[in-house]
């Protein structure tokens, strides 16, 4: 594929996660040079960007890697100075709402500290009139809703740690706009997902879970509330919509959601019918558990009608809940013109198939003699 390469820097945060593997490859297509910071762990955790990874010895290389953190200023001071970015995208933080109940402190430091110490670096760095900035605000913002659905003016009501962490991001970002004239706005994004969604966020927990049960891998899918609403959207069509947004004449912020909500229930079954499952929910609340009607197909060979394959595990249920989200993206589509392109359904297809590709792969290792298990933490 031809690449139109332009002179444009830009530097994402939380480059290793899911947006940040889709945004990247998408500023590569716009001739973007790109900076990501990634963390360093004890193994690699690089495998959602692996395929665009350039070796930094080719002349010319578009896309760099920096060691980094949110939770260190020193360093994020030197790497906005070091690579002078057009555009910084502040993806990176601690995305987990049920985790952030066990880590509250930490949650704040990186994901509403770290916000603020990228706009305090601009700052720093005489970078006002050069640098737009893009933070990754939340639906969990809404919390306990206040209205449906919700848009740019619906005041906040955040339910957890991150929400609140999040919160504060929001407002600093938004009064670094006005006390500094910066050019930063917030996206507002209600929840995406994709193949590359962590595996204990609850579409993917489905879609792999579920794949795996088929192929015999695992036995059951022990859920937490099957009745909570969401809207659901693609990362792909999201990350389209933040790079547009920070090539607005003026900053402003933006609610990113498809209009359209469905139960992690339905979702469910969505994916067990991708796999030719036909499922029957029965009991209440803690006992409620799904059993096997019918199969068709040759998807779930290891599966007899009348298995349970799913039961409910209190420890997935959140201290405070959000049991329903519904975003009105209409500001996005009229000032510009953005509108979401893959629908919930086609994408749990999608996440199906990558899921159930995964799970063949490990039961073909697995009949060959080949030591293997998908990790079943969740
Ligand atoms: P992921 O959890 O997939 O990715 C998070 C990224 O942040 C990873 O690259 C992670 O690194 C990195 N990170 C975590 N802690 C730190 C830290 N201390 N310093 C630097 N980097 C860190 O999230 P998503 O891609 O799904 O989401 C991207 C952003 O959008 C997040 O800020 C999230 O809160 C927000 N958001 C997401 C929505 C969604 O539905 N996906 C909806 C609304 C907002 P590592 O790989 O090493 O863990
Ligand atoms: P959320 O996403 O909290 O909305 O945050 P998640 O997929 O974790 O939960 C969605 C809903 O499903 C319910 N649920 C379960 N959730 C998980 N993870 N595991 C389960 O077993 C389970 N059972 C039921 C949850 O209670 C919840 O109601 C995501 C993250 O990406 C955030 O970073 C982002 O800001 C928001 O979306 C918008």
């Amino acid at each position: 594929m031809t690449q139109t390469i332009n002179n444009k820097v830009a530097l994402i945060t939380g480059i290793t996660g899911q947006d940040g593997s889709y945004l990247a490859e998408f500023l590569l297509e716009k001739g973007y040079t790109v900076h990501g910071i990634k963390r360093r762990g004890s193994q690699f955790n690089t495998q959602r960007i692996d395929h665009i990874y350039q070796d930094p010895h080719i002349e010319n290389s578009r896309f760099k890697l920096h060691y980094g953190d949110l939770s260190d200023t020193s360093n994020l001071v030197r790497i906005i100075q070091e690579t002078q970015p057009d555009e910084i995208y502040n993806l990176g933080a601690m995305s987990h709402v049920a985790v952030s109940f066990e880590s509250p402190e930490y949650t704040a430091n990186v994901d509403a500290i770290g916000t603020l110490r990228i706009l305090e670096a601009i700052r720093i760095l005489g970078l006002e009139k050069k640098t737009r900035f893009y933070q990754a605000s939340t639906s969990e913002l809404y919390g306990l809703v206040q209205e449906i659905p919700q848009k740019e003016t619906t005041p906040f009501y955040p339910r957890s740690p991150y929400a609140v962490a999040k919160l504060y991001a929001y407002w600093i970002t938004v009064n670094y706009r006005e006390a500094y004239g910066i050019y930063a706005c917030n996206g507002i994004l209600f929840n995406h997902e994709s193949p590359r969604r962590g595996e204990t966020f609850v579409t993917r927990k489905i879609t792999r879970g579920l794949a795996n049960i088929a192929q015999g891998l695992e036995e059951c899918l022990y859920m937490g509330n099957m009745d909570a609403l969401r809207d659901w959207g693609h990362a792909k069509d999201y990350v389209r919509m933040q790079w547009m947004m920070l090539q607005q004449e003026k900053p402003e912020d933006f609610v990113i959601a498809t209009g359209v909500q469905y139960s992690v229930r339905q979702f469910i079954e969505w994916s067990a019918a991708e796999l030719g499952i036909q499922l029957r929910f029965e009991g209440q609340g803690v006992d409620e558990v799904a059993i096997i009607d019918c199969i068709t197909g040759d998807k779930a060979p290891a599966l007899k009608p009348g298995q349970i394959i799913i039961k409910i595990d209190q420890r997935y249920f959140r201290p405070t809940e959000v049991e329903t989200l519904l975003g009105d993206p209409r500001k996005a589509k009229e000032k510009l013109g953005w509108a979401p392109e893959i629908t919930a359904k086609e994408m749990c297809k999608e996440m199906i198939a990558s899921d159930l590709y995964e799970a063949r792969r490990h039961m073909l290792l697995k009949n060959h003699g080949y030591k293997t298990q998908p990790s079943t933490e969740t």
